[in-house]
Order: structure tokens, then C-alpha cells, then sequence
């Protein structure tokens, strides 16, 4: 009997499949077309381990059913390798950022082609490839001439570890979210995407997505939107003379209640009037202090800080109170207008400021006591009457709301405004390693972009490319780079030295796969028609709003552009979850706790051993702890399934020596295969993979049973039996699957293979359930086997426990059968 060797059947079966290309896509619009992403991964110095390989897997498993269901598969694979990791990884190691890149890689893509999973390697991108990136700036071009790309000096995150700014979202709780360095703030000039443009769009296309709430939740939160009013105040004393400010509130019928008025301390008024008051340097200390927090910390702080600018005060327009201004940090500068009506009577910030500085409470309601307007008033607004508002007193806060807005907007004091948390997109990177901004500076003509046809602008090799921590890019060390002519009056000029952050690069790529190898465009629209958008996208949560929101966007712009015709680029989400270490521990190269799939595969376990596992250990989108039992236990049940096949052959061989009987019967095997066939495809439909795969198991340990009572005497049961255990088996397993099939005498692979069908009367349950009525009255349930006579039934019925009762010391006058559904005794 052959031995399950999976050293020699896998590698085999893999350069077969390549030799064959069996998984490459073409625009064969016979078939529906379904196309399958995984987040094309970033080739990083560690390489891949089990947890990343779940997300292959899964994506898998998905592209291999759906090819088997005649669908037209497009699953391709690349790398997203320009970014800080890869050129930090090149620092630490002393290496060229290129040939760290490319080792990195050879290793994951080897690693990936061991796995057996069915890219269409033809299709291969890498962002860092000037063919791909020309596209990448051609885009950025296409924003800059949209009015969506623009350069402006503001304060930034500026992280101090790897030498360049930062996004707004990619400060974690004020530290870098690539190296967990504490950020800073620095005024610098840098690129933006205008993303706001398309914040409106952004949330309401959301809607309509097949994504997880709690991925829809974060964008919604992240975009902020929320409807309120700009209520305009006067500004007196100092030498403010009238000046007007600005607050934005979502809570205008509160205004009776404002006592005091709170600005973020970078605020630009502060500066401009504050340096007068008495308490100047006091204030000033605490603007630098400010200066170094994090927006995040501002916000959860537990003990409110702030001063009061002595001498400036604010003129409420609504009845003229005059009131003291503040400035505070829990205020943030970029949000809304950076300056609040502080009303300590209803808003929980503002109650814990009056109380700690002993300002005045003014109540608002009849309940004169602190009702949280957040939490109380937003929601139960009909139960609240206005009190110390005026005029407006006695009326509910909705009636308050319209008439108090209505007062504000006679005077022109104020109006409705929509606000949103979200900022621009903070594009560019004083790094070597990233996409040169196709920009060319002129003194006479401004920022111009670079011609088209001079296109790539290519990063240029350089010996020394750390960043200097000036805040300029090391691209300024090259003056070959630099130094060029305007493309407008040709007099000398300089290109812009700062490169493009990462996710620049992922915001498209989908697209790029459609078409990788066009030099003409950066996709033709027919392809794109063809295959976009993606119908399955398959990655984890933690691009929540950056890469998924990003993408989002540009294809939101390559659309009103007319160079596509959709508007959302992934139609499903799958986040799958994370595999943890036996521990429990995040798995993690520097915890030393990380499993790669090589070192299983040299023990022999194999890659179809690792598939079933990252897929049976617990449902796709939940987290699970990686466990060497669970391996041994997978690597049994394909041990199972080979054995059993080869036992089926060797029985098939005595009967093709005339020895044994061949006819098809009826029998619990096709029961079970039948039944597993059901379970499986709707499994798979529904990627409950866990569930599958168990049904997959019970049924070879049903069959085992089976064989031993019949001996394989139905022989082209058991034919029929096997292979449909295998395709079932295929999308999860793909090796053992397709080598087993060519044993039985396939020359197709089995991956071509039509999807089988089941045949729903092996599903017949055995039993049916019997409504017992006395009178017509429901009074029991009996359950029998399907084929039991009226007589049994009957029978049961009668003595039935509950139904007796009611027939005791009766006569039976009639009885009333209705096979396999109902028996009524008349009494
Ligand atoms: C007065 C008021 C009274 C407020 C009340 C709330 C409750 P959302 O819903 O998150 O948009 N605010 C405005 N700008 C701010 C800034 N730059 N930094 C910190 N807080 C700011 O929150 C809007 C509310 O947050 C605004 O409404 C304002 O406080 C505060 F009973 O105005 B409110």
C-alpha cells in the first residue's frame, strides 16, 4: 500500500498545477466571474507564520469552491513593499532597502507556493516596481489636478524614533503605531489628500456594504459627522475690541446655561490677545505643555487643567452676559471651531471644570440639578422643560431648540453647521523608501506636475538613505534627483524630495490586478468592467480606517473621473480573526513565540495538514490558540482518507480480475455522502469552515464503519462515494485531494472538476412525526419510522401517555389516518 508522504506529493502537485496553469484568469465572459482578495501582505524581515497564513487560507478555500461551482476565479497575489518597516528592516540589517525588499520577498512568496494556494502568479505585483508606482503618481497627479492634492504647513505628529510625520490615524493613544515611540507636534509643510471632500459619501455608501458592524462602526465614528450650530460670541477686553469668535455646539438650547467659554490653548486669538493679560506667562507654560500631549490624552484625561486668560471675556449674544474665557486642553484646536460655550449645568466636561475652578452653575432644566445632556437630554428630550432660558422657559428642548436657533439666526449670531472628526490625509513622508511625489517646485510657477510622459519619476539608488531627522526627506542629499527644469518656463527647479506614504500604494492595487502588465494606463476600463469590484476581500480588522478607508476614497475619485464604473471597491469584508500562540500571547517575532508554516511542513506534517488545522480551529472570524494537538489531529483524519483510498483501490484491482460484485445499490453509504455533500456546500457558502470540515470528518468515520460491515462489495458505491469525498475535501486540502483522484484514474485535476451535486432523497429522514387528535383536538406527537404501518401507528397513538387520558372509559367511534402526518380518534 502506498504511504501518505506529503514531502513528495505537495511540491509535486504544485509545479503540476503551475506547469499547467490551472489558476490563471482570463476575461472569459461564459462564466460569471467572481473575484477573491486577500490584503496583499508586506514582505517585512520576519517571515510569514500560521497566523498570516489563516487569511490565505481562508481566501483559499473560498476561490477554490467558487472555481469548482463555475465560477471564473480571479485570485491574485503581490506585495505592498515600499513603507517604514521594510526601510527600517534595511537600516537595522545595513542593506539597500531593494534587496532587503527582494529577499523578503523570495522567502514569502516561497512560502506561499508551499502552501498550494491557487494564485494566478502571472498577475504579480509589487508596489516598489517603477512599473506599478508610475501609476501610483499618475493617480496622485489625478488628485493634484482635482483640486485633491495640496500642500500646506500646519502642526503634525511627528514621530521622533523614525524621523518623519504621521496621519492622524496612525497615532495609537499618542505613540507611532509602527514603532510605539511617543509622537510629537512639529510645523512642517506636507501633502494632504483633500478626504473630507468625501466624507459625506464616505458614510452614507457605507450602508450598503456586506462589511462587519464593527468595521462600519469605526469609519462612521472616525468620519465624526455631527449636526449642530456655529454660534458666534464677542470678544471684549484686552485689546480684543469686539473681535468675533466662533464656537461649535451640538447643544444650542443650552445656551442660557453658558457661564464661561473654553479655547483650545493653541488657538490663534489666544495668542493674539492673551500676550497682554496679566497672567501671560502663566498661560504661555501652559500652551507648551499642551503643545506635547496627544489629542487622545487630551480627551480621556481624568483631571481637567486649564487657566483663565484674566481681563478677555465673551459677551453671550442671546442676553448679553458678559463671561469669563478660559483656555483648556480637553478643547481640541482641530475639531469644530476650537473654542465651546462651557455649560457646566448639562455637559459632564464642563461640570467637572466649574467644579474644580469654582465657576457658576447655571441649570437649564425644571429638574435645576446636573441632567448629562449626552446621555439624558438627547435622548429624553420630550420629558425636559427649559428653565432660566427667558423666553423659552416652560418649553420642551425640540420646541427649545427650533425657537432658540430661530433667535440666533435673526441676529445673525448663529446657524446650523455640520461638522466631521475626520481630517485630511496626510500623504506625504520624509523617508527614503516610498513613491516620489511627482511634483516639481518653480519659484516663478508654483508647485507643477510632472509631464505625464515623464513618468516614473524614479527613486533614485542611494548609499546613505537614513533619514536626518531635519524634516527633510533624504532625497534633498541628491542633487541629481533635485535639481531639474520647470516644465512650464524651463528655468531651474527642484522636485519635491519627500516620497508617498504607503498606503498611497494599496489604495489602488486592486485594480492593478485586472490589468498588471498594462504600460499604457494603470488599468484598461474594459478589464476593470470585467472584474471589478472585488466580491470577496479577506483580511484583518486593523485597517479598519486607514488602507479600507483610503481605498474607499480613491475609488470614489476614480469614479467621478469616469475611469471606473463603481463606486465601492470591496463588496464583502471578511476580517478574519487572529491565530494567538498556545499561550494565548499575540504571536510575535520578538516574544519568540511565532509557528512558521516551513518548519511544520520539514517535520512532514504538510501543508494540507496546516490548512485543515488553521480552518478547523475554530470559526474563520473568531480568534484561536494555536495547538500541536489540533496538528496531529488533522494530519490522522487526511491519513484517514488516503487509507480508505487506498484500500478502494486495491479491492478495485481484484475486480477488474473478474472477482467481485460491481453494481450500484442504494445504501447508507450514499446516505452519508449525500448528507455530507448537503452540509459542506452550505458550509462553504457560508465560509462556516469549522463546520465543514467536522462534517468532513464524522462522515470518514461513518464510512469506516461502513466498509467494515460490506467489504467494499458495492463497489461503484464506494467509487462514487470516495471521489465526491474528495472534491468535497478539495478547496481545504488540495494536494492529497488532487493526488488521490489521479490515483482513481483522473487525468483532469480536480480542482477543474464540476462541484458535485447531492441528491436530496437520501436525505429523507427515517422518522416522521405523527400529530395525534381526540376530537379533533391536538393532543400528542408520536414519532416513527417512516415506513411503519397504520396499524403501528395507531397503535402508538392509543398509548401514547398523553393522549390516553382523554380515550380512557371512551369508545372509539371512528379513526381518522392521514399517512406519515396525522391520527384523529372520534370519541
Ligand atoms: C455646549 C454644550 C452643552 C455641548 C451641552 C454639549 C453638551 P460632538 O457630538 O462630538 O460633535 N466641543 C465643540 N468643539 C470642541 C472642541 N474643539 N474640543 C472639545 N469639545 C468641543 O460634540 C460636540 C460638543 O463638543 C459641542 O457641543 C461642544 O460642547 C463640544 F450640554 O456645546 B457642546
Amino acid at each position: 500500500m502506498k504511504r501518505y508522504n506529503p514531502k513528495e506529493i505537495e511540491p509535486r502537485w504544485q509545479k503540476v498545477w503551475e506547469d499547467s496553469k490551472i489558476y490563471q484568469a482570463s476575461e472569459d465572459p461564459a462564466k460569471p466571474k467572481k473575484y477573491v482578495l486577500e490584503y496583499f501582505p508586506y514582505p517585512s524581515g520576519a517571515a510569514m507564520h500560521v497566523g498570516h497564513v489563516r487569511n490565505y487560507t481562508i481566501g483559499d478555500a473560498i476561490a477554490r469552491f467558487n472555481r469548482m461551482n463555475g465560477y471564473n476565479v480571479l485570485h491574485p497575489m503581490g506585495w505592498d513593499a515600499f513603507g517604514l518597516p521594510a526601510e527600517n528592516y534595511a537600516i537595522k540589517n545595513q542593506i539597500s532597502p531593494r534587496k532587503a525588499i527582494d529577499e523578503n520577498t523570495d522567502r514569502f512568496k516561497k512560502q506561499l507556493m508551499q502552501m498550494g494556494f491557487s494564485y494566478d502568479w502571472s498577475r504579480e505585483i509589487d508596489s516598489t516596481d517603477p512599473k506599478y508606482y508610475r501609476w501610483t503618481q499618475w493617480l496622485f497627479l489625478l488628485l493634484f489636478k482635482k483640486g485633491l492634492a495640496y500642500q500646506q504647513e500646519s502642526l503634525q505628529w511627528w514621530c521622533p524614533h523614525d524621523k518623519t510625520v504621521l496621519a492622524n490615524e496612525q497615532v495609537e493613544a499618542g505613540r507611532c503605531w509602527r514603532c510605539g515611540h511617543e509622537v510629537e507636534k512639529k510645523s512642517l509643510k506636507q501633502w494632504f489628500f483633500k478626504i473630507t471632500d468625501y466624507a459625506d459619501r464616505l458614510l452614507d455608501d457605507l450602508d450598503d456594504l456586506d462589511w462587519s458592524d464593527a468595521i462600519k462602526t469605526m469609519q462612521r465614528n472616525w468620519i465624526g459627522k455631527s449636526q449642530g450650530a456655529a454660534v458666534t460670541f464677542k470678544l471684549t477686553g484686552l485689546s480684543s475690541n469686539n473681535e468675533h469668535i466662533e464656537v461649535f455646539t451640538t447643544a444650542h438650547d443650552t445656551i442660557y446655561g453658558t457661564t464661561f467659554m473654553v479655547m483650545a490653548p493653541e488657538h490663534p486669538l489666544i495668542e493674539k490677545y492673551a500676550q497682554s493679560a496679566e497672567n501671560w506667562l502663566e498661560l504661555k507654560q501652559y500652551i507648551d505643555k499642551t503643545r506635547r500631549k496627544s489629542e487622545l490624552d487630551r480627551e480621556i484625561e481624568k483631571q481637567k487643567t486649564g487657566v483663565e486668560v484674566q481681563g478677555l471675556y465673551a459677551i453671550n449674544p442671546i442676553n448679553n452676559q458678559k463671561i469669563p474665557v478660559w483656555i483648556a486642553d480637553y478643547v481640541l484646536l482641530g475639531y469644530g471651531t476650537g473654542a465651546v460655550m462651557a455649560v457646566p449645568g448639562e455637559d459632564e466636561r464642563d461640570y467637572e471644570f466649574a467644579q474644580k475652578y469654582n465657576l457658576p452653575i447655571i441649570y437649564t432644566t425644571e429638574e435645576q440639578e446636573f441632567v448629562n445632556y449626552q446621555t439624558e437630554l438627547k435622548k429624553h428630550r420630550k420629558n425636559y422643560k427649559l428653565a432660566n432660558s427667558g423666553e423659552f422657559d416652560g418649553l420642551d428642548f425640540d420646541e427649545g431648540r427650533i425657537k432658540i436657533l430661530a433667535k440666533l439666526e435673526k441676529t445673525e449670531a448663529g446657524q446650523t453647521i455640520t461638522q466631521y472628526k475626520m481630517r485630511d490625509w496626510l500623504i506625504s513622508r520624509q523617508r527614503y523608501w516610498g513613491t516620489p511625489i511627482p511634483i516639481i517646485h518653480c519659484s516663478k510657477d508654483g508647485p507643477l506636475a510632472v509631464p505625464e510622459d515623464h513618468l516614473p519619476v524614479v527613486l533614485p539608488e542611494m548609499e546613505s538613505y537614513e533619514p536626518s531627522g531635519d524634516g527633510r526627506s533624504p532625497l534633498s542629499n541628491v542633487p541629481e534627483f533635485m535639481n531639474t527644469t520647470c516644465p512650464k518656463c524651463g528655468g531651474p527647479a527642484e522636485r519635491e524630495t519627500d516620497t508617498m506614504d504607503g498606503f498611497a500604494c494599496s489604495s489602488w492595487y486592486f485594480l492593478r490586478f485586472a490589468d498588471p502588465h498594462n504600460d499604457e494606463a494603470a488599468f484598461g476600463r474594459e478589464k476593470a468592467d470585467f472584474w471589478l469590484p472585488v466580491d470577496d476581500y479577506i483580511g484583518g480588522a486593523e485597517h479598519a480606517v486607514m488602507h479600507l478607508l483610503y481605498a474607499r476614497f480613491w475609488t470614489k475619485v476614480m469614479y467621478d473621473e469616469g475611469l471606473i464604473a463603481f463606486q465601492e471597491p470591496f463588496k464583502t469584508l471578511r476580517n478574519h480573526g487572529m491565530i494567538l500562540a498556545s499561550d494565548g500571547n499575540k504571536m510575535s517575532k520578538s516574544k519568540g513565540n511565532t509557528i512558521e508554516p516551513d518548519g511544520l511542513i520539514s517535520q512532514g506534517y504538510g501543508a494540507d495538514t496546516i490548512r485543515i488545522m488553521e480552518l478547523f480551529i475554530g470559526p474563520w472570524n473568531q480568534a484561536a490558540n494555536w495547538s500541536v494537538e489540533g496538528m496531529g489531529g488533522a494530519h490522522r483524519f487526511l491519513q484517514r482518507i488516503w487509507t480508505l483510498t487506498q484500500e478502494y483501490l486495491e479491492r478495485d484491482e481484484a475486480r477488474q480480475a473478474g472477482a467481485l460484485d460491481d453494481t450500484i445499490v442504494e445504501s447508507d453509504i450514499l446516505k452519508a455522502i449525500h448528507k455530507t455533500n448537503k452540509k459542506v456546500s452550505e458550509d462553504l457558502s457560508t465560509l462556516s469552515f469549522n463546520t465543514a470540515i467536522a462534517a468532513l470528518m464524522e462522515c470518514v468515520n461513518q464510512l469506516y464503519k461502513l466498509k467494515e460491515q460490506d467489504e467494499f462489495t458495492n463497489l461503484d458505491t464506494w467509487r462514487y462515494t470516495i471521489e465526491t469525498l474528495l472534491q468535497l475535501l478539495a478547496p481545504f486540502a488540495p494536494h492529497i485531494a488532487e493526488e488521490l483522484w489521479q490515483q482513481l484514474g483522473h487525468e483532469e485535476s480536480i480542482h477543474t472538476s464540476q462541484w458535485p451535486a447531492y441528491d436530496e432523497s437520501y436525505l429523507v429522514e427515517a422518522t416522521v412525526t405523527i400529530v395525534v387528535q381526540v376530537n379533533g383536538k391536538l393532543r400528542g406527537e408520536v414519532e416513527l419510522a417512516a415506513d411503519a404501518t397504520e396499524e403501528q401507528v395507531v397503535t402508538a397513538a392509543k398509548t401514547n401517555e398523553k393522549v390516553a387520558g382523554y380515550l380512557q372509559a371512551q369508545t372509539i367511534r371512528k379513526t381518522i389516518y392521514v399517512p406519515a402526518k396525522l391520527v384523529n380518534f372520534v370519541i
